[in-house]
């Protein structure tokens, strides 16, 4: 087993676990001193996100939301290392990880997204998570840019860029490593290495045999962690973030954070993963569930019991009902699909949209099903 202290200095293939599969600390002196009441939150957060997801996948079964990315598997690592960070550190994310926006707070507005609005993206800006991003990789020096910026105004945040190990085969990824390391950036790499790209395995990726190494050649540490264990994700984080702030030196620096996980589902809901995988082999990654891992250790810690977990399972069930309800009650504005792509639309466009507003004015929403 590694040594204690600092999480971040150990060699990267010494995987960090504070909790075992079933739940037991494996390494106490990595243990988080976090209220009761925050660990609670965590495991209801998880809780939220495991059903945020079966639901998202059964609304675009039943043709009400979009492709969407199924998260479950990745709860712990989305949850933990979003916990150890401040509100006013700038989150970016590829496109699976609902969970960070499930920390910030969930505004309802996120469904709305999935199911093609782009209000949902205007939503997290809020909560400081920016848009997804879908070109895998070319959201990373954004992130760094970010970094940049905050550095250069003295803010006291950091930027957390969550992407995949498929990401980390762009050269988009590799300009923002090496950047962000020469100009000593305030930013955390978080690589949510989950075994696959959509058909592509992790073993076709890289072959490096783990992707924390590749800090090295960027002058930065790289920690592999276990990601189904969310007081891992959470304590590497935690002590990522203090690097990259670094309160009491003068010199920030960007951390590469490999948290080795799984994901249960499909791709997208595009996507269908008997194509490529073994049914096997999901199995055995659902032993190591970081929901089943984090409820034992609460409950044996005396902080979770049966009420306790049936009041979760009641609130997260109805705070998700009214966040759907209203999706589905939404109806938007026809205006709207002429916003968002151009600060400043082109003629050609504001043409299009005057002549629908006319159609509209003089016959009304019905006009929208006329083939004029
Ligand atoms: C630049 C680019 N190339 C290819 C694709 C097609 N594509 C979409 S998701 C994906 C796999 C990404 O895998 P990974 O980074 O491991 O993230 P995961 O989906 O596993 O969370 C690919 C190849 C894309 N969207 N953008
Ligand atoms: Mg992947």
């Amino acid at each position: 087993m590694a040594s204690a202290g600092d999480p971040l200095s150990r060699p990267p293939d010494d995987r960090v676990q504070v909790l075992d599969p079933e739940g037991t600390v494996v390494e106490p002196d990595l243990l988080p001193d976090l209220p009761d009441e925050t660990l609670v939150s965590m495991y209801r957060d998880m809780r939220f996100c495991r059903r945020f997801d079966e639901r998202a996948v059964n609304l675009q079964r039943r043709g009400r939301l979009g492709t969407y990315a199924p998260l479950a598997g990745q709860e712990g690592s989305q949850v933990g290392s979003t916990y150890a960070l401040s509100e006013s550190d700038l989150v970016s994310y590829q496109y699976r990880e609902h969970g960070a926006v499930v920390v910030r707070g969930f505004p309802w507005e996120y469904l709305l997204y999935w199911a093609g609005h782009e209000r949902g993206n205007e939503a997290i800006a809020d909560v400081n998570v920016f848009p997804l991003n879908i070109s895998v990789g070319s959201h990373v020096p954004h992130a760094v840019g970010l970094a940049w910026g905050a550095k250069y105004r003295g803010d006291d945040r950091a930027s957390v860029v969550h992407f995949g190990d498929g990401a980390t085969s762009e050269g988009d990824v590799h300009e923002a490593f090496n950047f962000a390391g020469v100009f000593d950036l305030p930013v955390l790499f978080f690589c949510n290495n989950n075994q696959w790209a959509i058909s592509h395995p992790r073993a076709r990726q890289t072959a490096s045999r783990t992707i924390a190494e590749k800090a090295a050649a960027y002058g930065f540490d790289g920690v592999q962690v276990d990601g189904m264990d969310p007081l891992a994700t959470y304590v590497v984080t935690a002590a990522a973030r203090e690097k990259a702030l670094d309160p009491d030196g003068d010199r920030p620096r960007p951390t590469l954070l490999e948290a080795v996980q799984y994901r249960y589902g499909a791709h997208t809901t595009a996507d269908d993963p008997s194509a490529y995988r073994d049914e096997g082999e999901v199995e055995r990654w659902r032993q190591r569930d970081p929901l089943v891992r984090f409820a034992a250790f609460l409950r044996d810690t005396g902080r979770l019991d049966d009420e306790r977990e049936d009041a979760i399972r009641e609130e997260v069930e109805e705070t998700l009902a009214e966040a759907i309800d209203r999706v589905l009650d939404h109806e938007p504005d026809p205006d709207e699909m002429f916003e968002h792509a151009f600060a400043e639309p082109p003629a050609a466009l504001l043409a299009q949209r005057d002549h629908l507003r006319a159609l509209r004015a003089r016959h009304g929403d019905d006009a929208l099903l006329e083939d004029e």
